[in-house]
């Protein structure tokens, strides 16, 4: 007897808050860019929570290579404009090079 009217009204409203709370603080979380240029890896330190998907840009002229300190991921030889996305799913310090120039160093920091 009071189900029956109030069920059609709450529905719809609580689909909307969701919709409306959820997506903004998860997009943020989810996505970060290192920019490749000059032989700089920017941001050359970078915090992350886990799952976040790191993407790689070269915006340089010349080609680059991501490569993990311990392996952990490795890229193709990225040619200007290229990208590599790499997602972290564990906790911890990743340092990482280029295969090309190992004097360009960055390093992701995967913390909750
Ligand atoms: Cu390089």
């Amino acid at each position: 007897m009071i189900r029956f009217p109030t069920r059609p009204l709450v529905g719809p409203l609580a689909a909307l808050g969701l919709a409306m709370v959820a997506p903004a603080p998860l997009q943020a979380a989810d996505a970060q860019v290192v920019k490749i240029d000059n032989f700089t890896f920017t941001p050359a330190a970078l915090t992350v929570k886990p799952g976040t998907t790191v993407t790689f840009e070269n915006d340089d002229d010349i080609p680059h290579l991501v490569v993990a300190n311990d392996g952990a991921f490795r890229s193709k030889a990225l040619d200007t404009g290229d990208t590599y996305a790499f997602t972290f799913t564990k906790a911890g310090d990743f340092a990482y090079y280029c295969g090309l120039h190992p004097h360009m160093q960055g390093k992701i920091t995967v913390a909750p």
